[in-house]
């Protein structure tokens, strides 16, 4: 038996949340956007509401931020097969509208995040001790399980993200994959407050919040990315050096001698197979590069001479748990990050993918559900 939204919210003053008063009930059916296969039509229609299981909430998505990820989901870029058909997205803020019986830690009327790590089994080793993303079970949302695109979602409750009550759902969105996802980066890089970390691909949606947590956490950040308005993003975001991979002859030698020998830390959010292995040349000498952003079939290249007497370590990072994703909240609720976001509506998606391919978008774009 479910549960459903009957009580009535007293209201509050943020736009995104007043549009929530209106739901009352839950429909048959629902807009969402859709492909059946891989690189397919992505077809903007009335799909059914998907019914939560016993341990599931069911979200009235109000926002999803677009994650560069869901492009290649959409296009089959991974090793990893899709579910199809598929409903892509894992950026979802909205509000719980139905509840399975076993479902404990959320209410009718909560506010919650649908995140890439839909649920896990909870039970295996890696499980138990905080790597959940990492379990051979996970279920994720947008690849295996119907994602935020959609005005209605499911998501396992022991994973989907807590929002307090009056957040701006548009803001919130990218946090759950983005956010999460850098800010854990970043802990993996294990630097210290004063040492030099260089974002590349600093003015997507992962960089641009990576430039942010790291500057709250007194890193020195230096950016790569191509481009005046990705440069003046990054200034905006409060990043200290800007390195344009387009227009700079030496990459590595300019990273260098801005940093006096090389970034303590490299988080790598391009979408750049060469990016990617130049950032294990111009790291300084014992420094730390951590991979997280996911070409198609890349391979990071590391001239093994130098990864030795240099002492550098590469490490791979893959979003984050229950306790990142809190953590990474809370750094947004207290104001130490902002989304740079652009809203349009959900049937405008095949555009904002088409934005993206092109590696045009500044920041994240997000995608209102009622248009
Ligand atoms: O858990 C994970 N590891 C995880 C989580 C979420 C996303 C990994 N990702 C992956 C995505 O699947 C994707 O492969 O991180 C990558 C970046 O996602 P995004 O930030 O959502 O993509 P974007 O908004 O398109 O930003 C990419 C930026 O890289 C720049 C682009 O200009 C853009 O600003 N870029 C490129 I493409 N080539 C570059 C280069 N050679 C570059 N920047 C510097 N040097
Ligand atoms: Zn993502």
């Amino acid at each position: 038996m479910l549960r459903t939204l009957t009580r009535q919210f007293a209201p509050i003053n943020r736009s995104s949340f007043i549009r929530t008063l209106a739901t009352t009930t839950i429909p048959e059916t629902q807009k969402g956007v859709i492909f059946y296969e891989n690189g397919g039509k992505l077809e903007y229609k009335d799909i059914p509401v998907p019914k939560p299981k016993a341990n599931e909430i069911l979200v009235n998505v109000k926002y999803s931020g677009v994650c560069h990820t869901d492009l290649h989901a959409w296009k089959g870029d991974w090793p990893l097969p899709v579910k199809l058909p598929l409903v892509g997205g894992h950026e979802g803020a909205g509000i719980v509208v139905a509840k399975g019986d076993s479902v404990k830690n959320f209410e009718i009327g909560d506010i919650a995040g649908i995140k890439w790590l839909n649920g896990s089994c909870l039970s295996c080793e890696l499980c138990e001790q905080g790597f959940e993303s990492n379990c051979a079970h996970a279920d994720l949302s947008g690849y295996t399980h119907d994602g935020s695109f959609q005005q209605y979602a499911t998501a396992d409750a022991v994973q989907a993200a807590k929002i307090p009550q009056g957040t701006d759902l548009a803001n919130i969105a990218p946090i759950l994959c983005a956010g999460v996802t850098v800010y854990k980066a970043l802990k993996t890089a294990d630097l210290k407050p004063g040492q030099w970390v260089a974002i590349s691909g600093a003015a997507g949606g992962l960089g641009s919040l990576a430039v942010q947590y790291a500057k709250a956490m007194g890193l020195r950040v230096l950016g790569i990315d191509g481009g005046d308005a990705k440069k003046e993003l990054f200034h905006s975001l409060g990043g200290e050096v800007f390195v344009d991979f387009t227009k700079e002859k030496n990459v590595t030698e300019a990273i260098q001698n801005a940093t006096n020998g090389g970034p303590h830390g490299v988080i790598n959010v391009s979408v750049a197979e060469a990016a990617i292995s130049q950032s294990t040349e111009y790291v300084r000498p014992t420094g730390t590069v951590v991979l997280v952003g996911l070409p198609a079939g890349a391979v990071c290249k590391s001239e093994v001479f130098s990864h030795v007497v240099k002492s550098i370590q590469i490490k791979g990072s893959y979003v984050g748990n229950r306790a990142d994703t809190r953590e990474a909240i809370d750094f947004f609720t207290r104001g130490l990050v902002k989304s740079p976001i652009q809203v349009v509506g959900l049937s405008k998606l095949p555009e904002v993918f088409e934005l993206m391919e092109q590696g045009k978008i500044l920041g994240r774009y997000v995608v209102d559900t009622e248009k």
